[in-house]
């Protein structure tokens, strides 16, 4: 299935606040029968205890503090499929991380999970520009976007206050300096939450809305307090030369049955090897 809506393309105003802030918000970037067949997956998933497999998706919490995280989320069921050329986003992936106009123009898709956080989940705020790794990086030079890599956040849950929303500092991906608090762990290596993160605003989200940013940003998210789930999926784009991060593998059969457009987004180089005999 696609989704039959015509590509948003980022606007001269797109470009002014990705470039000054680090992150865009997409509203009502998919739409409610989509979101429904999304959490109907979820629901469908069994209950996986740390580092256990459902078909190619495992259950992986990145830091041990965020709740609940599937990876390799895109195997996770049909809906998924549809978020890897989204024509709410696609447009926006490949001008800013696509490698625009080069020889290595393209995409590829180096992470995405879904997250299912519950009361008391919160994710250490993380990243920034202040020696930030060149995958994550922002980068702009002779006209066009280089960043490393651009994350979409769909809200599958409406996020409010208490509901354990992504924090953002807003510019930090072009800091040179760190962030003068201390960001992910105390002193006995615990992650920590930083709720009232100086210069960090909390991105509240309708159901449907997605949050477009720069991984090169300090970001994170609060505290959920309130009862009840908040749940995103998370895919990370970045240049059509990069690899998984965590060294998951798209399987055969998924690649075998995407168009070739979104099959590019997963193996943006095919394979080459001699012919067997
Ligand atoms: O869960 C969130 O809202 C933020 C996730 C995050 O910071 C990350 O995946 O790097």
């Amino acid at each position: 299935m696609s989704d039959a809506k015509p590509p948003r393309t980022p606007t001269a105003t797109d470009d002014y606040l990705f470039d000054l802030r680090g992150y865009l918000v997409l509203e009502n970037a998919v739409d409610p029968e989509h979101l429904n067949d999304l959490n109907a997956a979820l629901d469908a998933f069994p209950d996986l205890g740390w580092g256990e497999w459902h078909g190619n998706v495992q259950r992986f919490d990145n830091n041990g503090a965020a709740g609940i995280e599937l990876q390799n989320i895109v195997e996770g069921g049909e809906p998924f499929e549809r978020l890897i050329d989204h024509p709410s986003w696609i447009r926006y992936l490949r001008h800013y991380c696509g490698e625009e106009d080069s020889y290595v123009e393209g995409l590829y898709i180096d992470e995405c999970f879904a997250s299912i956080r519950r009361s008391g989940g919160f994710f250490p705020v993380h990243s920034g520009g202040h020696r930030g790794a060149l995958r994550g990086a922002f980068h702009y030079s002779h006209g066009r976007f280089r960043c490393g890599q651009v994350n979409v956040l769909l809200a599958l849950t409406d996020i409010g206050p208490g509901d354990g929303g992504t924090m953002v500092v807003p510019g930090s991906h072009k800091s040179n300096f760190p962030h003068p608090q201390d960001m992910y762990v105390n002193e006995s290596g615990k992650p920590v939450p930083m709720d009232n993160l100086l210069g960090a605003i909390e991105v509240h989200l309708k159901r449907g809305d997605a949050l477009l940013f720069c991984d090169g940003i300090s970001h994170g998210a609060s505290s959920r307090t309130n009862p009840g789930e908040r749940r995103v999926s998370i895919f990370r784009y970045g240049v059509s030369w990069g690899s998984t991060r965590y060294g998951y593998e798209y399987s055969q059969a998924l690649l075998d049955r995407l168009t070739p457009e979104r099959r590019s987004i997963l193996e943006p180089i095919a394979k080459r090897r001699p012919p067997t005999a």
